[in-house]
């Protein structure tokens, strides 16, 4: 069976001491019950802190937990009283956890924090080193451990590495306040595929590498040097099962027969949440004390239990968070309660599972309204928990991820207090069809994508990124390979060749009028042509293609598609296109080349390309970013497409493509061997449309629909010269 090792900031159990004796106590959380599934397929282990202080324990008693924990696959990872302080409490509590929840001004940062959670992650990394080997699968989760998918890729180059991040990751424009954001952007990209809980998580966390590290990507797929790192969104679920079928449970049963008496026909509103700045508690607060205010009708008809667990407690904002909100509670409770009703029940612990889950059966609303969350569990939870007889309204901040997922609940923007008790008077007043419709759509949603599920997914994408790294090997053209072609280039009657021009037959040059052919390229075309049909299909314009090749017997293919010259030497449009969309379009590029160093606009006769080869390649990769988004909503509706090659943003007629002119040749004759090569993201357009026989060679980067590659025009030439040379010895 293969292995799966999951490494997070804690295990899925709690070693504590009594009375001396070592007690282990399991913890159910979501992530245990995801991956249990998981432990069927694979052999897991689970690598992570047992939540009890090195300083506690003698080297004996560390022995009997590794021994102990060892036989049920998990891995220990000791910390100090001191270790957890600055590297727990520090880093990842006072930097990362406000940060990426957009509470920036609660930032703070020092560098032996800093210093501490590198050494924790690189502590982390040795005891995975202890037991990993090749072939394993590693998942890393969250924000304590975001250094590590760097430091294992470095230690074992072939052992595949997932991160799942649990919190949002935020905009660039928050996360470059970060003073060691480039550090974190590389940690993560030592993973092979790196989750978040949703899309917009996804495109800002692009956004950051490419702004702070210049790296280009394509579709969630980023290149970092000769490796493909895939980004994309995992929105976790729930054990559904657990607690849909919670009200069959005894106990939930008893305790939801008492809570009903205590609440004696009043209406229940609930939150659960641990006492989290980010959670919205206050702003919640506020806006059941407007309701109360503004529909005093409710007064002696509501309750709300409000649940909040204790988290980080002897940290700053969590005290002062703590206070607040017990004032509030006490205020609006004196100013609101009369002898027989008390407006708000307050309970500052953790509850049992089946008293969570009374709770959700019981309540009428549930006001999940975070100013800030990754994904959120609980409002997912409720509505698990509710059925035709029990009906409910799940009130919803739309800032946590889960809105994404729950657009039948009430979404509310947590700042708006005035919104958010406008909407606790319309959960309480919703008609009852029209909740049972809005929970059942929800519910068919969680049912489908569960924790399982989620864990699932995740691990089989892993397991596909894993397939595209080997195989990639396997499409390196070696010399077996290359002879195998070099035969049936030999062998073919009617031979194709299709080649692209620029970053394939010759190198790239700052200025593009400076790549011309030399002798050495003229001198193998012109032999090709001699045996074979050969097509240049090139970007450029055709005055230099003309003057390039013109003497030449070979095909040529002009702007992407837009012009082709037959070998008799005539040239003709591929079909009628315009270019008074031009006038529009070149002042947009002109304002970029002004702002950018470098950069210039290169006119042809039907597309326009802005260059930026010679750049600051950070500026450049930025503004071929912003330009790219600014030409693509302008061309909008126009028929035009915004291309991106290399170190190239393109405007062209959307109808004009390097396919559309290869299948111009590709139609003139029954080919014995097509043979087509080209480096950028035009000549995906030829490979996609050329027929299963053909031989498609990518130069360069990876991530290609051609079915060989080879490292860079050097070897293109060598595989063209290898072709002539096998005809040459057999005729
Ligand atoms: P949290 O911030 O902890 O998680 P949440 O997603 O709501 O937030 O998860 C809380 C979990 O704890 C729920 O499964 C809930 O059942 C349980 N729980 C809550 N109160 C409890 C109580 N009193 N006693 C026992 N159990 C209780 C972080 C991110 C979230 C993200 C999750 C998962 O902040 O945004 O959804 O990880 O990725």
């Amino acid at each position: 069976m293969r292995r799966l090792i999951i490494v997070s900031n804690r295990l899925p159990l709690t070693v504590s001491k009594r009375k001396g004796e070592l007690v282990f106590t399991r913890s159910a959380g979501g992530l245990a019950t995801g991956l249990g599934s998981i432990y069927r397929d694979f052999e897991s282990i689970w690598v992570g802190w047992p939540g009890i202080s090195k300083d506690e324990l003698s080297p004996s008693e560390e022995q009997e937990i590794s021994a102990k924990l060892k036989e049920e696959g998990f891995y220990p990872v000791f910390l100090t009283h001191d270790d957890v302080g600055l590297y727990y409490y520090g880093f990842c509590n006072k930097t990362i956890w406000p940060l990426f929840h957009y509470f920036y001004l609660y930032m703070e940062y020092d560098d032996a924090s800093y210093e501490a959670y590198r050494r924790i992650n690189q502590k982390f990394c040795e005891k995975v080193l202890e037991i990993a080997r090749d072939e394993d699968l590693i998942w890393v989760h969250d924000y304590h451990l975001m250094l590590l998918p760097e430091m294992l890729k470095k230690s074992m180059e072939d052992v595949v590495v997932g991160f799942f991040l649990h919190i949002p990751f935020p905009a660039f424009e928050v996360y470059r306040l970060l003073p060691t954001r480039v550090e974190i952007l590389k940690g993560l990209l030592g993973a092979d595929l790196i989750g978040f809980h949703i899309y917009d998580y996804v495109l800002h966390f692009l956004n950051s590498v490419t702004y702070l590290l210049g790296y280009e990507h394509t579709m969630g797929e980023i290149e970092v040097g000769n490796r493909i790192v895939k980004v994309d969104s995992f929105p976790m679920g729930i054990d559904y099962e657990r607690f849909a079928s919670s009200i069959e449970n005894r106990r939930v049963q008893r305790e939801l027969r008492r809570l009903k008496r205590q609440l004696d026909g009043k209406k229940l509103l609930l939150s659960v949440d641990r006492l989290d700045y980010t959670k919205g508690i206050l702003h919640r607060l506020e806006a059941y004390e407007l309701f109360l205010e503004r529909y005093p009708e409710y007064i002696e008809k509501v309750i709300l239990l409000m649940v909040a667990v204790p988290t980080r407690t002897g940290m700053e904002h969590y005290m002062d968070l703590r206070r607040e909100v017990e004032e509030t509670v006490g205020r609006i409770n004196g100013r609101f309660g009369t002898v027989g009703w008390t407006p708000i029940w307050y309970l500052y612990r953790s509850i049992p599972f089946e008293t969570l889950c009374t709770l959700y059966n019981a309540a009428d609303v549930a006001l999940v309204t975070p100013l800030r969350d990754g994904m959120n569990l609980v409002a997912k939870e409720y509505i698990a928990a509710k059925d035709r007889t029990r009906d409910g309204v799940l009130v919803l901040s739309e800032f946590a991820g889960a809105a994404k997922e729950m657009g039948e609940a009430i979404l509310v923007n947590p700042n708006d207090v005035l919104g958010l008790s406008e909407a606790i008077r319309a959960a309480l007043e919703m008609p009852r069809d029209e909740k049972l419709e809005r929970c059942a759509s929800m519910q068919e949603r969680l049912k489908r994508y569960t924790v399982k599920r989620w864990a699932n997914d995740f691990v089989e994408s892993l397991i596909k990124v894993e397939r595209k790294l080997k195989g990639l090997v396997l499409m390196k053209v070696n010399r077996f390979i290359l002879e195998d072609f070099a035969k049936r280039f030999a062998d073919a009657e009617k031979r194709l060749l299709l080649l692209d021009y620029d970053g394939t037959l010759v190198p790239f040059a700052e200025r593009p009028e400076r790549a011309l052919p030399d002798e050495e390229l003229l001198r193998l075309l012109s032999g090709l042509s001699n045996v074979s049909t050969v097509v240049i299909i090139s970007g450029r314009d055709r005055k230099v293609l003309e003057g390039w090749f013109g003497s030449l017997n070979v095909g040529l293919v002009a702007e992407h598609g837009a012009w082709i010259r037959e070998p008799s030497g005539d040239w003709h449009l591929l079909e009628p296109v315009s270019n008074h969309w031009m006038e529009q379009i070149r002042p947009i590029m002109e304002l970029f080349v002004d702002r950018t160093p470098g950069a210039f606009v290169e006119q042809k006769e039907f597309s326009l390309a802005w260059h930026y080869r010679r750049c600051d390649p950070k500026l450049g990769a930025v503004r071929a970013r912003e330009l790219k988004n600014t030409l693509s909503q302008l061309v909008f509706n126009l028929n035009l497409e915004v291309i991106e090659g290399n170190k190239v943003v393109e405007v062209r007629n959307a109808n004009i493509n390097k396919g559309r002119a290869a299948i111009h040749w590709v139609e003139k004759d029954a080919w014995d061997m097509i043979f087509s090569c080209g480096d950028d993201w035009t000549d995906e357009d030829m490979f996609s449309v050329l027929p299963d026989t053909a031989v498609t060679v990518k130069v360069g980067a990876l991530t290609t629909q051609a079915k060989y590659v080879v490292e860079s025009y050097a070897d293109v030439r060598k595989m063209l010269e290898s072709f002539l040379e096998r005809v040459a010895d057999e005729s």
